[in-house]
């Protein structure tokens, strides 16, 4: 396999200026011909024109309307002697019907959609498929007008009618220059639901949510989620939507989330079709976000693109930013955005830390790959978004809009890098931190690891100072051995003995300066002090307040200053943070003290002050249902391996379990009390109040199960499945459903098949339900057996990646003590799995691949065994590119 460098990059040697495709649409062959006008690059040396092509059948190319010579190099169709301006024919056909790759065109539920990017659109036709070569398209599609009555393509119709035959065609222009990866087709047999909009600047504008027939009434909330994007870039960075229609169409059949062709998104049905019989509250705001994400990649990602796939955070970290600053501006009220603050947190810890940490540690710039399809990553996507925060912390709200403007004035219309951004939003707050420190900032950009901040106070009574020394450091990461300080924000507030925020004035300065009791300090060298004066008493120090950068905290907290915290921190993040170290703590001295078996759990008692402390946030008059159900959640499997040298997830599970099942007996009177104040939501809304009200609800249902289960009472068992047979909501409905599975209770084999009666002809639903069966916790060995008994079912199907996902992925990734087995069943499973998908889709088997990501931190005899499972893989013969560079990484 080849390795593809960031330092060799180098101009195309020609543009493309227009690009002119007409289809013949047709499952077993269809016909492409392109025309495009090219123009050689004069910055360079003269050079053959070398254009990307893959499983295409070539039948003609021709040169100003002359037949031509070339050669394949490779997949490369290459072209010698040719003039500096000239117009390419090339006719080529594809099988869509073949193609289960899912990338370039491909037919789902008797439709076509494409997929292009990163590299499909060569998959399509031969061109220089790179993000820096931008046209101008014009698309004609032609096809039987009864199978496929809707044709769509980017940008606008210009004209549309019948052909001989029944067939039908309709010819689309876009008004706007873009790379390949940005281009679709659709075409099938959908329906529309259809709103007219206004902008703020008066302009008309028609939105459309495209799905198959019977899905129009799951609609609404998509449609909803786009007139709120529209409205909020207008509203927050002054970015109009620049076309006069914008469509959505959603595929049950796509390798990941949605796609932001311009003015044509092509989603995944999960992040479009929802109502509330058949979707959750976490559907209903997964929804919102990817909308929204798709959505403002028309500025960030299209308007401006890349100039390369290493800079490919420049439009996926800016844009995870915006869409999380979305979500938290639609909550409204600043306990529900900070909820939404903790949930992104949380994903970032439990998958991007671990990512950094491993073989696939990569910068958010990365300097080489082998595959790009194997980049798209939690550390592009979701560190990517911190350092693009961390950027607003140090200009400010309004600065970084403000940056935001100069980076469009500067690159409207072109592919840039990461750098040209960082540049934009230093160069528009010239007084700023990140201007100053900006060659050092970038470091974010080039550096991997997750960098650890370690903190230690020091009390001057006499003087009455409080000394905070912050120092960094960071891991070596695969290839990178030394790593520079990082700019570092640290959000700090001082808790005095009455749990208030306390004045923050440091030494040399005249006065006190903060804003709601937090000041934010910048921790540039390896280490540095700070000295808070003017403090009567020893305060307690809530550090990194909002989570104002990626990195480890380390501070050694007394249980005393956790509880205080949890019970007064005005900074919700840290506050919910206090709760997470308290459990942290506990799982891991259980953890290291367990002698004997995985199931001797003795250590694991919770001890008093803890169960008090989650006591008084369930009781808390004043906290948000969402955030008390956020606090009494335990840190993940995953989250308390990261925190181990050493791991025994088999160990890790059962301490986690007999937390649970303490907070679960312990706590039985609150739990009913939770229950009975939250359970009753009136008319569902999926907004941020009542959906908290039903999270904690349903954690307080499972609680109460497990303890049932525990002192063999029927009450609450039966309550909750009477709760699932007449829930009005699909969020109750199921959380009465997985209480039921996950506390092992009998009564979960009937509800869930009558889960599935109810719902056998919703897709997504189904999905839900073979993902809950493979989730559960694992009770001595069972869920192996399951997820093989449960690929038999006729509902499974390899070749939807959905469906596999909420199988072997939810296995293999979601449910560690189940999937790492003593016997190492589930990892001879895995590498089954890993190699059957490769053959059919080599994105959802590379994703499957990285399940043993952190093999070499597991405890003997799983490490020897997932090594040996890991070889398997990657001994077997024509691997695609995407699953060798995972398995290849893994075993460097
Ligand atoms: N840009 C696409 C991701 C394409 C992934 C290709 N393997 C979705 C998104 O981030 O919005
Ligand atoms: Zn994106």
């Amino acid at each position: 396999a080849v390795t593809i460098n960031r330092a060799d990059y180098t101009a195309p040697a020609y543009w493309i200026d227009t690009v002119d495709l007409c289809f013949d649409l047709d499952p077993a062959k269809t016909r492409v011909l392109n025309k495009m006008k090219l123009r050689r690059n004069t910055d360079l040396p003269v050079q053959a024109l070398k254009l990307d092509g893959e499983e295409l059948n070539l039948a003609r190319v021709l040169v100003n309307g002359q037949g031509t010579s070339f050669k394949m190099e490779g997949k490369q169709l290459v072209l010698d002697n040719l003039p500096d301006e000239f117009e390419l024919e090339i006719f080529t056909t594809t099988c869509p019907a073949k193609n289960t790759k899912l990338m370039g065109l491909y037919v789902s539920n008797d439709s076509f959609f494409t997929q292009c990017e990163a590299e499909g659109f060569r998959r399509i036709t031969y061109f220089l498929d790179r993000p820096d070569v931008m046209a101008m398209y014009t698309v004609t599609l032609r096809a039987d007008s009864t199978k496929y009555p809707v044709l769509l393509s980017n940008g606008n119709l210009v004209d549309s009618g019948k052909l001989e035959d029944g067939r039908h065609f309709a010819k689309w222009v876009d008004p706007h220059k873009k790379p390949s990866y940005l281009f679709a087709l659709v075409a099938g047999q959908l329906v529309s639901r259809e709103q007219r909009i206004t902008s703020r600047a008066g302009k008309e504008h028609t939105l459309q949510v495209y799905v198959r027939p019977g899905d129009l009434d799951k609609t609404e909330h998509a449609m909803t989620s786009l007139m709120h994007s529209v409205a909020w870039d207008e509203a927050r960075f002054g970015l109009p939507l620049d076309l006069e229609r914008f469509m959505i169409v959603a595929t049950s059949d796509f390798n990941m989330g949605a796609m932001e062709n311009k003015g044509l998104n092509i989603f995944n049905t999960k992040y479009v079709l929802a109502n509330q019989a058949t979707a959750t509250d976490v559907d209903f705001s997964n929804i919102e976000s990817v909308v929204g994400h798709e959505y403002f990649h028309n500025w960030t990602g299209n308007r401006v693109t890349c100039r390369d796939w290493f800079q490919l955070s420049l439009k996926e970290g800016l844009t995870v930013f915006r869409d999380q600053e979305f979500s938290q501006d639609l909550c409204g009220e600043a306990s529900a955005r900070a909820v939404k603050r903790i949930e992104d947190v949380r994903v970032l810890r439990t998958a991007q830390f671990p990512e950094d940490a491993g073989p696939m540690s990569h910068p958010v710039r990365p300097d080489s790959y082998v595959e790009i399809s194997n980049f798209y990553t939690v550390t592009i996507y979701e560190k990517g978004a911190e350092v693009v925060r961390m950027m607003q912390t140090l200009v400010g709200r309004d600065g970084f809009a403000k940056g935001m403007t100069l980076y469009f004035e500067r690159h409207d219309g072109h592919a840039v890098t990461c750098d040209d951004f960082a540049q934009a939003i230093a160069d528009a707050n010239p007084q700023s931190e990140l201007a100053r420190l900006l060659p050092q900032f970038k470091r974010w950009y080039s550096q991997a690891g997750t960098p650890r901040v370690s903190a230690q106070g020091v009390y001057d009574a006499a003087a009455g100072t409080y000394t905070l020394t912050l120092g960094q450091n960071c891991a070596p990461t695969t290839g990178q051995g030394v790593k520079e300080p990082f700019v570092i924000p640290v959000g700090l507030g001082l808790l005095g003995a009455d749990g208030k925020d306390l004045p923050l004035q440091l030494s040399g300065e005249p006065e006190a300066r903060s804003t709601n009791g937090t000041r934010t300090v910048v921790l540039t060298q390896a280490s540095e002090t700070f000295t808070f004066t003017g403090i009567v008493a020893e305060p307690v120090p809530s550090i990194l307040r909002g989570f104002t950068a990626p990195v480890v905290l380390e501070f050694d907290y007394t249980d005393a200053q956790l509880l205080h915290l949890l019970a007064h921190d005005s900074d919700p993040f840290n506050r919910w943070e206090a709760g997470q170290r308290l459990a942290v703590n506990r799982a891991l001295s259980a953890i290291k003290s367990i002698a004997g078996s995985a199931s001797d759990t003795g250590a694991a008692a919770l001890d008093d002050a803890y169960i008090e402390a989650m006591r008084q946030v369930l009781r808390h008059p004043a906290l948000d249902a969402a955030f008390k159900e956020l606090v009494l959640t335990l840190p993940s499997e995953t989250y308390l391996a990261e925190q181990l040298d050493t791991v025994d997830p088999q160990r890790i599970h059962a301490v986690r379990e007999a937390m649970r099942q303490q907070l679960a007996t312990r706590l039985h009177a609150d739990w009913e009390t939770v229950y009975a104040a939250n359970h009753d939501t009136g008319a569902y809304t999926p907004d941020a109040v009542s959906s908290g009200r039903r999270a904690l609800a349903g954690m307080a249902l499972t609680h109460l199960c497990l303890a049932a289960v525990a002192s063999g009472d029927p009450v609450w068992p039966g309550k909750t499945l009477q709760r699932f047979k007449d829930a009005g909501n699909m969020t109750d409905r199921f959380n009465a459903l997985a209480a039921l599975v996950s506390s092992g209770h009998s009564l979960a084999a009937q509800a869930l098949q009558s889960f599935h009666a109810m719902f056998k002809d919703e897709a997504l639903v189904i999905d839900k339900w073979f993902s809950l069966q493979v989730s559960a916790p694992d009770r001595g060995g069972n869920i192996l057996p399951a997820v093989k008994q449960l690929m038999k079912h006729s509902d499974f199907s390899l070749r939807n990646p959905n469906r596999a996902r909420s199988v072997i992925s939810t296995y293999c990734q979601g449910n560690p003590a189940g999937f790492h087995r003593a016997d190492a069943a589930g990892y001879v499973f895995w590498s089954e799995r890993v190699i059957e998908l490769d053959a059919i889709n080599p994105q959802v088997a590379a994703r499957l691949a990285r399940a043993l990501d952190r093999w070499s931190k597991l405890a003997e005899p799983y490490r020897s065994a997932a090594r040996e499972a890991i070889s398997r893989v990657a001994a077997k013969a024509d691997l695609s590119k995407d699953t060798l560079e995972v398995v290849t990484r893994a075993l460097a």
